[in-house]
């Protein structure tokens, strides 16, 4: 771009002068840089949205990344006449064109064009890749073409077939499109990018530009909307997305579904080459408390690649949740939390961290950093393993700790939380850990270990059920090596449960579920008899965690003949402590 002192100096002079437009765009701009100079490395911004290939299975026949500036092959027009076209930029390594000229702070007119080298599609046709982006957050109404020439000529005249018309950008995240180039099939063209038809927001940028060829017939199930946690549905609607990677278009194409084992279909009408459908099972049955293991799967005869013909997933049904973190209440962590660091480190981000705390609330309604969770919000917990650059390397691995209050469990229980690394380039890993005593990280035991957290929320679970009846402290272990933040939301106890009155019970005094008190008879239809001194209260607690019965005072005996037939836990309350005790009533 040109840029003179002079040149600088009026547009220094316009800001000054008032001119509203121009300033509060430069100043919008420059929050957008300060916003990706926050994420480690400066670079988040450009890549935290990038997903993996989609195509690992066909064959790339042209790529290019742009790590190093594109070569002759390529072409640039500027068809406006303005001076400014396509250019490169080394530093986020893609390619940009400008609809605002960011030093004279006056707005473009852009009809700018980058055209590809030759590229010949092969007879089984091809598909076209590539990602792109706005340069602003808050003006990212970009707009541009995709223009096939062809006979592979770089004259703009022979750009007269578009794939893609007058698309505007509708955030500044990073997209992947893909495009078919299957009426091409044979023939050598090139492709061009035209930047065109918008003004006055800021860059177009694009970037992983890919061609690969395509097998005849290739289906592929690449996405479900089951999670790994649900609740209690007799009639739930579940869904598998279908990919067809191949050439050619299905018709009629069968989906079928196996809930443990129990297998079910549906049909997509018709599917075009290169386009995703998806498939609704309604009507499943997923009413009781436990696991089911849910495949969905294509049997197409003609598929060229049965490697991703199948996606299996597993929910798990939970009671209903008797506890929720959301850290929405306040910008403190919540009544009754500790928190713990072990290691040397200090963390970088000293805005965030300004004591170096092992874990903070963060909350995001100045940032805009999250992504959106299941639950909204703006408020999350959050901890950070990228330490200053002076620390040693000794400083490493993290070693912080979120320490939840004094859980007290009855039967049933699970542990839910939702979690995902800030920055999908740095994957983070914790541990989930309980102890039965004390908040000494030396009494926890250690429940699950998460390796490589996604880059995006994912809610997951573990069981508590060998702790039924026992007050515990549930932590998580953050231990990353040197990688970004990790951040954490809604933890939730599923199945009753509450926080433990005055503390833990005195040690010894609780006990394995029906381990010290007799109840008879069981199973029972109508009264029982609990044998056990000094009674305060006796609470029965159905299946799905619930509270179906309350009897207070000294009594040992309880009439139970209005409960429903089924399998129950009773809770008995005493001066020494509370003791579970599995019954059946007929
Ligand atoms: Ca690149
Ligand atoms: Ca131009
Ligand atoms: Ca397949
Ligand atoms: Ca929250």
């Amino acid at each position: 771009m040109a840029k003179t002192l002079q040149i600088l100096f009026l547009g220094l002079a316009i800001v000054l002068s008032g001119s509203t437009m121009a300033q509060n765009k430069k100043l919008q701009r420059d929050a957008s840089m300060e916003r990706a100079a926050m994420t480690k490395k400066g670079v988040k911004k450009m890549k935290k949205h990038k997903k993996a290939p989609l195509f690992t299975k066909t064959t790339s026949i042209f790529s290019e990344d742009f790590t190093n500036a594109p070569d002759t092959a390529w072409r640039y027009y500027d068809n406006d006449g303005d001076g400014y076209t396509w250019e490169y930029d080394s530093y986020y390594e893609n390619m940009v064109s400008y609809s605002y000229d960011d030093y004279n702070y006056e707005a473009l007119y852009p009809d700018n064009w980058l055209i590809t080298p030759q590229i010949t599609i092969p007879a089984s046709g091809a598909v076209l890749s590539y990602g792109y982006f706005a340069y602003d957050e808050d003006y990212y109404s970009e707009v541009y073409s995709v223009m096939v020439s062809p006979s592979g000529s770089d004259n703009i005249d022979s750009f007269y077939v578009p794939i893609l018309s007058n698309d505007m950008l509708t955030s500044d995240a990073y997209m992947t499109n893909t495009l078919s180039l299957n009426l091409f099939a044979g023939q050598t063209v090139r492709l061009a990018f035209v930047h065109h038809n918008c003004s006055d927001e800021w860059g177009l940028g694009l970037d992983d530009i890919e061609v690969y060829s395509l097998d005849s017939v290739d289906l592929a199930v690449t996405g479900t909307n089951v999670r790994p946690v649900s609740q209690s549905n007799a009639s739930a609607t579940i869904t598998a997305d279908v990919e067809n990677l191949g050439f050619a278009a299905i018709n009629n194409l069968t989906v079928y579904c196996d809930v443990n084992g129990t297998v079910t279909n549906a049909t997509i009408a018709s599917l075009p080459s290169m386009q995703t459908a998806t498939a609704s099972f309604t009507g499943i049955n997923l009413s009781n408390l436990g696991t089911y293991n849910i495949k969905f799967y294509v049997a197409h005869p003609d598929d060229a690649d049965n490697t991703n013909d199948t996606l299996s997933v597993t929910t798990t049904v939970l009671p209903a949740y008797s506890l929720t973190w959301d850290f929405e209440g306040d910008t403190n962590l919540p009544a009754g939390f500790t928190t713990g660091r072990y290691d040397n480190g200090t963390a970088y981000s000293t805005g965030f961290f300004p004591n170096n705390e092992a874990w903070v609330v963060f909350d995001d309604t100045d940032y805009d950093y999250l992504e959106p969770g299941f639950e909204g919000g703006v408020r999350v917990a959050m901890a950070e393993s990228w330490f200053d650059e002076n620390d040693s390397k000794t400083a490493y691995p993290a070693n912080r700790w979120l320490i939840t209050p004094s859980i007290r469990l009855t039967t049933g229980n699970y542990f839910v939380w939702d979690a995902y690394s800030m920055d999908s380039e740095y994957l983070e890993d914790y541990k989930i850990r309980i102890s039965t005593t004390n908040t000494d990280t030396a009494s926890f035991t250690t429940l699950a270990t998460i390796i490589d957290e996604e880059g995006t929320w994912q809610r997951r679970l573990v069981d508590l059920s060998a702790y039924a009846g026992q007050d515990v402290y549930i932590a998580i272990q953050y231990i990353s090596d040197d990688m970004f933040r990790l951040l954490v939301d809604n933890l939730k106890i599923a199945g009753l449960a509450t926080l433990t009155p005055d503390g833990p019970e005195p040690e010894g005094l609780e006990t394995a579920a029906g381990s010290d008190i007799n109840v008879y008879p069981n199973p029972a239809t109508g009264m029982i008899t609990v044998a056990a001194a000094n009674i305060i209260r006796i609470e029965v607690i159905d299946a799905m965690g619930r509270v179906a019965m309350t009897q207070n005072g000294s009594a040992n005996t309880m009439n139970i003949s209005a409960l429903a037939e089924g399998v129950y836990t009773l809770r008995v309350t005493t001066e020494n402590g509370v003791s579970m005790k599995r019954i059946v009533k007929k």
